[in-house]
Parts: C-alpha cells; structure tokens; sequence
C-alpha cells in the first residue's frame, strides 16, 4: 500500500500537537512539526525515494531518528508513538485537536477553563457564547469553530491539489494497466486546477468497460466502494479521498469530458446558450433536435455553439462565456513564459541549499535569472540576515555572477514588514539590492484596517518591490490575516508595486479571484515559489495553474520578461 506524503505529514503533525499538548519538550515538538513540513512539501513522493534507495536523511532536517520513523510509517502506515500517545491523553482531547485552528494551547484553555470533553461541549459552549469571553477567543474564532465544527461531522473536507496529485498519480498508471484501456484522464476541479479538490472525477476511454471496472475497484488503496455499476463506480482511497470513475465511448470523449470538467456554474450556462441556438448539449454529445451533431472533442461543441475554446482553468463562469462569445478570451501564461524565480531562500537562513545550489538548480529549469530573498533579521527563528550578513551575502553574489555565464542572480531579501509598517532593515543596505520581497510574518492578528495601515504604510517605503504572501493564509492549516486586500491592490497600482503569487501549493497565495482583480486594475504579479530547496523549484507550475485562474497573461506577470525589462518594472517611479 502507497502511503502518501499527506499522510505521513499528517500523522507528524498530529504527533506534534499531542506533545505540545502533553507540554513536552518544544524542540522535540518542532522537530516533528518540521518534519511534516518537509514531508508535506515534497514534490516526490518518499515511498517512491524509498523504493529507490534514496536516503531520506538528504532532507532538510530529517536526521537519523526521523528518517527511521518516517520509513516505519511508510511500512506499516503506524506511528507507534503517536499510537503510544493517543493511548495516554483523554480520547476527547485528542478529538478537540482534530478540529481545523484548534491548537493545543487553545484546546488546553477550553479544558482548563470551561470543562470542555468533548465535540458536544464545544457544540453547547460556543452556541453559549462562552468561547467567544475566553481570553484570547473572542466572536470571530467562536464563530469559525461552529463552522469547522459542522464541517468536521459532516465529513466536508478538501484536499490540497498538490497533494491530490500525488495520490491520483499512482491510481491513472494503475488504471492505465487495465486491458483494453485506451486512455485515462482526469475532469472537474481537479482539471480546471483549483487549489483544492473535494473529489476526483476519473474518464476512461475503453470497450472494456467491465475490466476497467475491476481493476478500479480492486485497487489496493481502495477502503471502501461506494457504487459500483457497468460504466460508472465510486471509491473511497485510504487517504479519505473519494474518486468517481467513469468509462465513456471514444465517439462521446469531448462531451464528456467537458460534462465531468465543470463547473456546474459554468455548464448551466453554456446549456442556456445551446438552447438558444437550438441545441442541446449533454454527456454523450451536442443534438440538434435527435441528431448528434458532435461530441468526439470539447473543440466540436465550442465550434457548434460559436464560442472560441475556454481553458478548463477559466470555467467558473465568471465572464468567460462572455469573452469565448466575443473573442476575446485570455492567451493565458504558460509556465513556459516563465524566465525566472523572485523569492527564494538558501541556508543562509531556512533554506536548505547553498547559493550556488540554487542558482544551478534555476538555470537547468531553463530561467535567466532568480532573486536570492533570505530572511531579515527580524525573523529570528530562521536566523534572519542582518545588515553584516546581507553584506556578505551581496558579495558572495558578486562573485557568483562573474562564474555564471548567461544566468544572474539577483540581491534581494525577504523583508519583514514590521508591526508599524517599517521595513526590518536601514535603507542604506537596501539600496545596494535589486530588488525587495516584504513580507508579514507577525502579528497577524491585529484588526483589519490596521493591518491593511501597516502593508500600505511598507508599501510607500522606496525600497519596497514585491508584496510577499498577501494574506498569510495556509490552505487547510490557517487562514490569513484580515486585511482589505482589495485596497492593497488599488494602492499597488498606483504606486508600481508588484504583488506575489506564492506558489506553494499551500499558500497559493493571493488566490484567483484577487490575481484577477489585480489584472483588472492593471497590477503586476510576480509568481515565485519561495524555494527553501532546489527541489521546491518545481512549484512554480502550481502558481502558473493559479495565475490561469485568474485570468493572467503571460503580460500580468514581471518574471515572463527579459532581465532588462524586468529590471524597468522593479525601478519605482
Ligand atoms: P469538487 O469535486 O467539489 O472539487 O468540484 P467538481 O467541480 O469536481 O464537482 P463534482 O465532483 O461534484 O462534479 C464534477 C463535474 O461534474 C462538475 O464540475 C460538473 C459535473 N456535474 C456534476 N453534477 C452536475 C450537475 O448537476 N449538473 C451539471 N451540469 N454538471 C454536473
Ligand atoms: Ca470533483
Ligand atoms: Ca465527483
Ligand atoms: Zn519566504
């Protein structure tokens, strides 16, 4: 059985929590929540490194003791310890933490201070309004916990697309082994590229519907058949994800695949539009009254119904059937228009990789050019850089740019904006940069129009390039800061700052919809991976899957251009 990346990220964190909540050691308890994010930020899977041989010691942080107990996970899918633990504390805590934004510290003070047991205690108390007078709740996280709550019984939940990725991946090849497949591929959101999916929608092209039937259901991963009928079947993988398949005639491919694409949104729409021009439009093809006038490709229903081809990251409708009418849909970014990375970091702070690493890992991914953006100082636990480190960093770049033959690298930092909107270092260090990446990473919970003060405040400072991770949420982990990001936007314009699209899939921060209000108000976006290892460089196609979302050009974005242009759009005005 493939244990998942997820899941073993998952187990440590969970191992990590139970500690803290034990209130053992905290660098034991930072040990495993590292190793979560290393796991869970892989861009291979680790049954896969293990397989191959590969040491899992060569990852950042994982030592020997971590190393044996991620391979033990892989093996069993247990972690004995956390088993060991979860024995120990009350059954109800260890509940309570399961819920999404409760902590040990805050389900430690729910314990303490109001006797809380269970999910029916939090239910009852936060109905109450006795959370929302605990010290350090107040009504919004009341409110949020009903939310998660009803979305935690109800089973709701969403898995990052990356991670999803690493879970399908295995599934097609083994689908893809069935005999008579001919081929396999994946529709609805998991398609269209949202950040997460809810389930997976598998097509199949086959004549042998009932082999392909019994190979899926018969995958090892599968814990549960939910249906399971002649063409179509639905399971549930061990990872909690559910997966419908279906296998459709090649004559009917397009229209089902554009059926199963989605969105439901964007579908009903399109139907309307076929009707008025006499057409119907299903699942098994496009009918002028009983006759089928298409439906072997997506291209012969947009062709019938006079609409110019909409990628599947853009039907959300949400004006795209307008703009297939009109022609003028978006030529959206390819991650082939990308030349180069602005947020990375090296072991000079968090990351894992030397400078020259680095550089090397970008130029072999084909870039002209990438941004050195450690920390500053401010961001202690990552040994941020002071003036003296930035210094010598500057120089180390020097020198590395003189070896490097067609590929620069750009002085810059990861500048923390500090809780008064200053930025963390003088200006007579930040003038000897290229460029800036400013950044929040405090604070995050001061009211909204303040923290909105603090981002515009930074972003009048001169030295001020690049707004790093908008709003700081962490998909599925934490949401962001209150901000009005809609202002930060207008303010952006205005002024020439760039706006990050941080391509880590889960950040993926900002999100659709606001990369295409930034487009809207004529903003610039730069989409940057905030690397803290060369491997981490793969994560750019994530930001570029985000950034079609949002309705960007290979134009909306800063690293498409040359160096020289980009080095115009960097000089503020
Ligand atoms: P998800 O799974 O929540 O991330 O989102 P989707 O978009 O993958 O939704 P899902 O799995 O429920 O359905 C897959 C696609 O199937 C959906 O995007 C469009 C199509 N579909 C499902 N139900 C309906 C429906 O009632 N009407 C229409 N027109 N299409 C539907
Ligand atoms: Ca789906
Ligand atoms: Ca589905
Ligand atoms: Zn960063």
């Amino acid at each position: 059985m493939p244990i998942h990346n997820m899941e073993i990220a998952d187990q440590f964190n969970r191992l990590a929590d139970l500690l803290e909540l034990e209130g053992a050691n905290p660098f034991r308890v930072r040990a495993y929540r590292n190793a979560a994010r290393t796991v869970g930020g892989l861009p291979q899977s680790v049954t896969d490194m293990l397989k191959r041989g590969k040491p899992l010691t060569d990852l950042p942080g994982i030592g020997e003791d971590l190393a044996g107990k991620i391979a033990a996970v892989c093996k069993t899918g247990h972690l004995p310890l956390l088993e060991e633990i979860e024995k120990r504390l009350p059954p109800a805590l260890t509940e309570l933490m399961q819920i999404e934004g409760l902590g040990p510290k805050r389900v430690k003070a729910l314990h303490r201070q109001l006797k809380i047991e269970s999910l029916k205690d939090l239910e009852r108390a936060a109905r109450s309004g006795r959370i929302a007078e605990l010290k350090g709740f107040g009504p919004k996280t009341q409110a949020a916990i009903l939310e998660r709550l009803g979305r935690h019984t109800g089973q709701v939940h969403r898995v990052r697309l990356a991670d999803a990725e690493q879970i399908v991946k295995p599934l097609l090849e083994h689908l893809s082994a069935a005999p008579g497949m001919e081929e396999v591929v994946v529709a609805g959101s998991f398609r269209r590229r949202m950040e997460t999916v809810g389930d997976i929608d598998i097509l199949a092209i086959t004549a042998r519907a009932a082999a392909a039937m019994d190979r899926f259901v018969s995958y090892e991963d599968v814990v549960e058949v939910s249906s399971q009928g002649e063409t179509r079947a639905s399971v549930r993988l061990r990872s909690g994800l559910n997966v419908d398949l279906r296998v459709v005639p090649r004559s009917s491919y397009g229209a089902a695949l554009y059926y199963f694409t989605g969105s439901k949104a964007h579908s009903i729409a399109v139907r309307r539009i076929a009707i008025k021009k006499g057409y119907k439009v299903n699942e098994y093809g496009i009918y002028r009254g009983s006759r089928r006038v298409g439906g072997r490709t997506e291209a012969e229903i947009f062709d019938r119904l006079g609409l110019s081809f909409i990628p599947p990251e853009l039907r959300e409708n949400r004006g795209e059937i307008e703009a297939a009418q009109e022609g003028r849909l978006p030529v959206l970014i390819t991650l082939d228009d990308i030349r180069g990375d602005l947020h990375c970091h090296t072991k000079a702070t968090d990351g894992h990789d030397t400078l020259q690493a680095m550089a090397e890992a970008a130029r072999s991914r084909g870039y002209e050019y990438m941004a050195i953006t450690d920390h500053s100082r401010h961001v202690a636990m990552a040994h941020g850089l002071d003036r003296k480190r930035l210094l010598q960093q500057i120089r180390a770049i020097d020198r590395l740019n003189e070896k490097l033959d067609g590929f620069v690298v750009l002085k810059a930092i990861e500048l923390d904006i500090l809780a008064d909107g200053s930025l963390d270092l003088p200006d007579d260090v930040l003038k000897e940069l290229d460029l800036t990446v400013c950044s929040v990473h405090y604070k995050f919970d001061l009211p909204r129009r303040q923290q909105t003060e603090r981002i515009l405040r930074a972003m009048n400072h001169r030295y001020f390039s690049i707004l790093g991770h908008a709003t700081g949420r962490l998909i599925n982990e934490r949401e962001g800061y209150e901000v009005d990001l809609e202002r930060i936007l207008e303010e952006a314009a205005k002024t020439g700052c760039i706006i990050e699209l941080n391509a880590q899939p889960t950040r993926l921060d900002i999100s659709d919809v606001y990369c295409k209000l930034a487009k809207e108000l004529g903003v610039k976006i730069a989409i940057s991976t905030d690397s803290h290892t060369t491997d981490n460089l793969d994560f750019m196609r994530f930001g570029v899957d985000q950034a079609r979302r949002g309705w960007l050009e290979a134009g909306d974005v800063v690293n498409t251009r040359r160096l020289p242009e980009l080095r115009k759009l960097l000089r503020r005005a």
